[in-house]
């Protein structure tokens, strides 16, 4: 067995001179009880802005979500209830995601563009006994395959005021998210998050990027995934610091936001900095204190751009939806290019093969296992309890990791993960199309892009690529959909029969 990369790293995170041990993560109980703190001591202070209604103070937010808890309750829901919640960025929707939270619902956050087959496959899986949507058809797939039973509402939650129940008082063991992934293999799987997840994870951020309540964040990720809501919503709210919430990711709009409302944080997938960087305002930048980069590889030219142009040295750090936050360049010292840092507070990471091979991870930010799925969880592990994550790393001079790949079949387009079976399958159900296979291809403007490689069921009269592409695009995801289309005469193959997608990447 190897040894074990992290027992000291925590100390590059933290500034010199701190204690001998490492930080008690979990000494605040639960982000919702933090939060409440923090509200009581200092109502007053802005905490979010969005465009509607402008600035809500920590007092307003704490009233709000409250209210918001009396209503989910007095339609029924109680805490361990599953909540769908699939919407754009706004005030509503954190206060409703706010007050699930606090009254110990799950909440299930699901990506707004999902079509009715991914939205139900979710609700099969979850049993939500209700949904927050921002869209009334998706409100309807959603309740559909819920056989009709299921309580559908708007972020604004509008329904009759009740007494709230007992809030704020999840224990760190208590579920707080069910986020659906591909994980390693196969149709997405409910990763079941603790309160002590994401306290951990926040806590370790917190620390480490030295995040105070003078803070201001320009938070234009989709709150629907872990990074946007692990990291953005929760960092803010853990360190009493204050966020300016953008509906979605444009170059004007996230500089306009940092300059009005002297923001010192950015957070983005690295297809937001490489936009970033082409801007004629690139320079702009430079004005925040911290910007940091992840979910996908930033591109070592993007970070020399950014450093150049805006004199920003990009923080790149490494995470995923079963750990949330796990591994980050450290906020003094060296931020390595190509590199994702060093495991951060309270994480211990190993690599399989010693100093190279698949990234497997400990901790208290790691996830429990799987909503209902016994075998996905015990194949997830180890037998020692290490997280297998799928990612191949290795350890540079300096120690720091470098996500080599993944062993994993996963493509990463732009931040969001498609899994290359999914799309496969679907493309299979045209009858134009004897079969498919998928893979990630290069792409400077999403890392990676979705590319398929088809097989005609008549080869002399293939379909469309638009035909196909718009038989894809009623179905799936449209970041899911195949940017590139090959027909092909046949899939190589090897001895056993299996698709060699490495000569398809060629
Ligand atoms: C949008 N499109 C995409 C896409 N996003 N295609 C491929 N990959 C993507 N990521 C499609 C649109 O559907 C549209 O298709 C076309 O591209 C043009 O859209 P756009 O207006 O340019 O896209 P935009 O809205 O600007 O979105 C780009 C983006 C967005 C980068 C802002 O993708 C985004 O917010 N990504 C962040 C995802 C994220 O939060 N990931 C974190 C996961 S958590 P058409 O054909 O309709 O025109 C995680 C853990 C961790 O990974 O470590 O953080
Ligand atoms: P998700 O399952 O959507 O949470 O995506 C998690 C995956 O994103 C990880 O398993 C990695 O493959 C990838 N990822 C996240 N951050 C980085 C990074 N900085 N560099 C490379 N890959 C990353």
């Amino acid at each position: 067995m190897s040894e074990t990369r992290s027992s000291q790293s925590w100390r590059a995170h933290l500034p010199a001179g701190t204690g001998q041990d490492q930080p008690d993560l979990l000494a605040a109980g639960s982000l919702p009880a933090a939060w409440r703190r923090l509200a009581q001591a200092a109502p007053g202070r802005p905490a979010l802005w969005a465009a509607e209604p402008g600035w809500r103070s920590r007092g307003e937010l704490d009233e709000a979500s409250a209210r918001v808890a009396g209503r989910l309750r007095r339609a029924g829901l109680a805490a361990g209830d599953r909540v769908l919640v699939s919407a754009a960025t706004s005030m509503d929707l954190v206060v409703a995601y706010l007050g699930a939270l606090r009254m110990g619902l799950v909440v299930v956050p699901v990506n707004t563009a999902y079509r009715e087959r991914e939205v139900a496959h979710i609700v099969g899986d979850a049993r939500p006994r209700a949904a927050v949507v921002d869209d009334p058809e998706r409100g309807s797939w959603a309740r559909r395959a819920a056989g009709g039973d299921l309580l559908v509402t708007g972020p604004e939650v509008a329904l009759p005021d009740g007494d709230p129940p007992p809030l704020d008082g999840a224990g760190p063991g208590d579920p707080a998210l069910l986020c659906y992934t591909s994980g390693t293999t196969g149709a997405p799987k409910g990763a079941v998050l603790a309160h002590g997840n994401l306290l951990a994870s926040a806590e370790a951020l917190r620390l480490a990027w030295r995040w105070e309540q003078g803070d201001r964040l320009v938070l234009a990720l989709p709150l629907f995934h872990i990074h946007g809501l692990g990291v953005g919503l929760h960092g803010t709210l853990l360190a009493g610091a204050s966020a300016v919430l953008l509906p979605r990711f444009e170059v004007g709009a996230v500089l306009d936001a940092a300059r009005d409302h002297q923001a010192t944080l950015f957070f983005g997938v690295p297809t937001m900095y490489a936009r970033l960087a082409a801007s004629p305002r690139a320079a702009e930048l430079g004005r925040l204190r911290l910007c940091v980069s992840g979910s996908a590889p930033l591109p070592p030219t993007v970070f020399e751009r950014l450093a150049e142009r805006a004199g920003q040295r990009v923080l790149e750090r490494y995470g995923m939806t079963e750990t949330i936050m796990n591994v980050s360049n450290p906020y003094d010292g060296q931020r390595r290019p190509g590199t994702v840092g060093l495991p951060l507070p309270g994480v211990e990471l190993r690599l399989a093969g010693g100093d190279q091979g698949e990234v497997l991870l400990r901790g208290p930010n790691v996830f429990s296992g799987y909503w209902g799925n016994p075998a996905a969880t015990a194949e997830a592990f180890d037998p020692d309890g290490w997280f297998r994550t799928g990612d191949l790393g290795s350890f540079d001079d300096h120690g720091y990791l470098r996500i080599e790949g993944r062993s994993k079949e996963l493509i990463i387009t732009g931040g969001y993960n498609v899994h290359p079976r999914e799309v496969e399958e679907l493309l299979g159900e045209h009858p134009g199309v004897a079969e498919a296979a998928v893979v990630g291809t290069p792409s400077e403007e999403w890392g990676e892009q979705v590319t398929a490689f088809v097989v005609p069921a008549d080869p002399g009269a293939p379909p469309g690529r638009e035909e196909l592409l718009a038989f894809a695009a009623e179905r799936l995801a449209a970041f899911k959909r195949p940017r590139v289309v090959h027909y092909v005469e046949a899939l190589p193959r090897n001895a056993l029969g299996k698709v060699m997608k490495h000569e398809l990447r060629a």
